[in-house]
């Protein structure tokens, strides 16, 4: 019996969920990389209006805040395993609420005891590098109290990627004791093309986001951290690429896989999460 992976796809607004969906499921429809569609797909409106605007060349526009789907792909890897791939799209505002609001809707919690493995995706190129007492002296922050202090708290880009890590580690019932093993954790930092590096992916999130590598490398056995860009280059909305609208968006995209090697195969995170499975 195919094993089926749930996928919990976990990414704010606008760091390219829909686009990576999207690409993702071109590239298994055209059978050239290392998973394969092995059936039919099923629920693929999410990808549908995505999938002609990258054929004509375009971006696509953002998810509506409330909307939530799930899609199911049957596919194979290159060893025969066969498994079933539940891939969501949602807009991104539903996982900063989670945070913010310290409120969990059931059909979220349900989502987080579901899923086998958890893919986040973070764009740096969009984070604040917040100040703190390592990029500012001490008297600025002082200064700030003293003209009437800091009149609301919020926590920084990266306090608020720890908490939600926090929150869904709770949820999904972790004991953190011992490092984890499952759920397995993948980081793709989405948008890769924007960050114009040859630096090692787990070194770049090491250095622009120390506190939550730290976390993560602390509590989990084997976190992956992998480069990811689903387009290449950015796109517009409105003005098309005729490159992508002549060769076709399967031929444009590319990871950067934890030793530095550049694939473009595109399946590859989520092919290395179901060879590691079981
Ligand atoms: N340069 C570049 N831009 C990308 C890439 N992937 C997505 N984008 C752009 O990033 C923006 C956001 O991508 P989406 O896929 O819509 O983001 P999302 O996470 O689905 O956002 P919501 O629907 O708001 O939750 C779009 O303007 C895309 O064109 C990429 O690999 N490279
Ligand atoms: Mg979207």
């Amino acid at each position: 019996m195919a094993s089926q992976h749930t996928i919990l796809l976990v990414g704010e607004s606008n760091v390219g969920k829909t686009h990576y969906g999207a690409q993702l499921l071109k590239r298994l429809m055209v059978k050239a990389c290392a998973l394969k569609m092995s059936g039919a797909p099923t629920n693929l409106e999410a990808f549908t209006a995505a999938l002609s605007c990258l054929t004509e060349g375009k971006s696509t526009d953002h998810t509506p805040a409330n909307t939530y789907v799930e899609s199911v792909w049957p596919i194979s890897d290159d060893a025969g395993r066969h498994a079933e791939l539940v891939w969501p799209d949602y807009g991104g505002e539903q996982i900063r609420n989670l945070v913010m609001q310290r409120r969990i809707p059931s059909a979220w919690r349900d989502r987080v005891l579901d899923a086998t493995d958890w893919v986040m995706l973070i764009r740096l190129h969009s984070l604040r590098s917040e100040d703190d007492l390592f990029s500012r002296p001490l008297q600025s922050f002082a200064a700030t109290e003293l003209h009437g202090g800091t009149a609301e708290y919020e926590p920084s880009d990266q306090a608020r990627t720890v908490e939600l890590l926090q929150m869904l580690l709770y949820l999904a019932q972790c004991h953190l004791d011992r490092p984890l093993r499952k759920p397995r954790l993948t980081i793709l930092l989405s948008c890769w093309d924007e960050l114009e590096t040859t630096e090692l992916p787990v070194d770049l999130l090491a250095s622009r986001l120390p506190m939550l590598w730290s976390f993560v490398h602390s509590n989990w056995t084997s976190p992956k951290v992998i480069g990811l860009s689903a387009l290449e280059r950015a796109l517009s909305k409105t003005d098309a690429d005729r490159e992508y609208a002549i060769r076709g968006p399967e031929e444009f995209g590319y990871v950067v896989l934890p030793n530095g090697e550049k694939n473009t195969d595109i399946t590859l995170p989520i092919q290395r999460v179901m060879a590691n499975g079981v």
